[in-house]
């Protein structure tokens, strides 16, 4: 089976619209998160547009993947384009103030997660001499906040970790990108914020944020263009998010 696409994460947000995208191509699907129930929902809707196989995946566990990828249908093993989607950001308090369990966790799932999904993935590609990884970075990456501190380093991590797969990679017909997305209204913020929906809400209220399809529709794109050209980065954000100024603490003279 030729052009699988792996997703990290499919359960919800940019990974199921990218399920869902991808199907619309016919795409062969391999769909991966903790939630196996929500994966058979998304299998059950996308049956009749693409093959599916749907399989549970902890990114933070070592056994989990391992289990995962050793119990590979042989015709999903072949995996063309990895969707490296899985991740979470967990509360906004100040670095002296956070979880070190929080922490922990965005650590395991968006760095080393998303580094031992690629590196089970990457020999394969590499043998083939054909594929595409997509990491899915952010602004955070890019921009620190108040309340960003390890969310935005392990971004910080993805984007550098993809430029340095390039380098690794040239020779290879195997493409790198990473997606940045800014402002996005999906389960995000409700993980983020542990579950308060008022608060998560917050995030949104009175702006128009980009949603999980908008997303989706430019990483189909960035795999559907000629072969010879990577896209190695890509930011983007909703029209009413932009930058503020430097901040200034201006309570210096007491
Ligand atoms: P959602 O919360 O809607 O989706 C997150 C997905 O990640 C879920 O499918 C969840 O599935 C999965 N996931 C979380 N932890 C694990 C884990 N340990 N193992 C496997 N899967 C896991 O959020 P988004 O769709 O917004 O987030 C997707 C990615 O996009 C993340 O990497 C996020 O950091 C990034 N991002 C989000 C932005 C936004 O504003 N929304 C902007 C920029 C980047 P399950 O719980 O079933 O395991
Ligand atoms: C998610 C975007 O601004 O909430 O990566 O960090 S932001």
């Amino acid at each position: 089976m030729s052009q699988v696409v792996f997703i990290t994460g499919a359960s919800s947000g940019f990974g199921e619209a990218c399920a869902r995208r991808f199907a619309e191509s016919g795409r062969p699907l391999l769909l991966a998160a903790r939630s196996l129930d929500k994966l058979q929902q998304l299998a059950d809707a996308l049956k009749g547009s693409s093959p599916v196989h749907v399989a549970a995946l902890d990114v933070t566990d070592s056994d989990s993947i391992e289990q995962f990828f050793s119990k590979l249908p042989a015709e999903f093993s072949q995996i063309h384009t990895l969707v490296n989607n899985a991740g979470l950001a967990l509360g906004m308090e100040p670095a002296y103030a956070a979880s070190l369990e929080d922490w922990e966790t965005m650590i395991n799932t968006n760095v080393t997660g998303l580094v031992r999904v690629t590196r089970e993935v990457l020999p394969g590609m590499v043998q083939r001499n054909n594929g595409h990884i997509i990491n899915i970075g952010s602004t955070a990456g890019n921009w620190p906040y108040p309340g960003g501190n390890v969310y935005c380093a392990t971004k910080s991590f993805v984007q550098q970790f993809s430029r340095a797969l390039r380098s690794d990679l040239l020779g290879k017909q195997i493409r790198v990108t990473n997606i940045e997305p800014g402002m996005a209204e999906t389960n995000f913020s409700i993980v983020r914020m542990k579950g308060d929906e008022a608060k998560a809400d917050g995030v949104y209220q009175g702006t128009k944020p980009l949603v999980a399809e908008d997303i989706a529709e430019i990483i189909h794109w960035v795999t559907s263009i000629p072969s010879h050209i990577n896209i190695n980065t890509m930011e983007i954000m909703p029209v009413c998010q932009g930058w503020g100024p430097l901040a200034v603490n201006r309570d210096m003279e007491s």
